[in-house]
């Protein structure tokens, strides 16, 4: 079977492909779909943008879709960048003008006072997803949080976005330190697809 993600975010992409692929579905994304339009995201939370996207898609499509709306959320910046966490560096900006932002943000903050610490400031990472079938009108979502530090001192050249700037003080890594089956286990993403599988299981019965 085939399962379509709407999202164009190649990081979201490999890390379906790593959770679907065995259990024989092959993953689809808006790489596979051109044609169809962008999706507004101008929701005020990652639910509500997450349903956005497997609504528009869906109902374009005529098929079920998953969506995923997730973000950075930095408590010494009052939660930001949070839903604008793709675009924290302007509309199309790359995973590591966002980065630097977040970076020169949260120095600037401790100016006068170097601490020498490396870890800047307490964050999570948030993950909404939603399961839309236009057949019946039926959505699901879930949630998932992870809980984590941001550093000064990037590390690690897996998983995307923000991953080498967010650090686990439970595994002294960064996440783009942890293999994907690492993240998997311990990620917003991961847990947010945990939560939606048992619901989905639940909504069936
Ligand atoms: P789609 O909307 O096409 O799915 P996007 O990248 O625009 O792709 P979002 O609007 O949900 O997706 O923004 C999510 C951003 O949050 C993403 O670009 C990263 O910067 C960050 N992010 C989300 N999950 C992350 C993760 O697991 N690791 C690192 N950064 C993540």
């Amino acid at each position: 079977g085939i399962l379509i993600v709407a999202t164009k975010n190649k990081g979201k992409v490999r890390e379906f492909q790593h959770v679907f692929a065995p259990l024989g579905l092959e993953v689809k994304s808006m790489f596979d779909y051109p044609a169809l339009p962008d999706v507004v995201e101008d929701g005020v939370t990652f639910a509500e943008n997450a349903l956005k996207k497997s609504k528009a898609v869906g109902d374009a499509l005529g098929l079920p879709v998953l969506a995923d709306d997730s973000g950075l959320c930095v408590d010494a910046i009052d939660g930001r960048p949070g839903v604008y966490s793709a675009r924290y560096a302007g509309e199309g900006a790359e995973d590591g003008e966002n980065n630097l932002k977040l970076l020169n943000e949260l120095e600037e903050l401790k100016q006068g006072e170097d601490t020498g610490q490396p870890l800047l400031s307490t964050a999570r990472f948030v993950c909404a997803l939603s399961l839309y079938d236009p057949a019946n009108g039926q959505e699901l979502t879930a949630e998932g949080r992870v809980e984590g530090w941001i550093t000064s001192e990037p590390a690690g050249g897996g998983g995307f976005g923000y991953d080498p700037l967010f650090y686990l003080p439970e595994f002294e890594k960064t996440m783009a330190e942890l293999t994907l089956e690492e993240k998997q286990q311990i990620s917003h993403r991961g847990m947010a697809l945990r939560l939606l599988t048992e619901k989905l299981a639940a909504s069936r019965q």
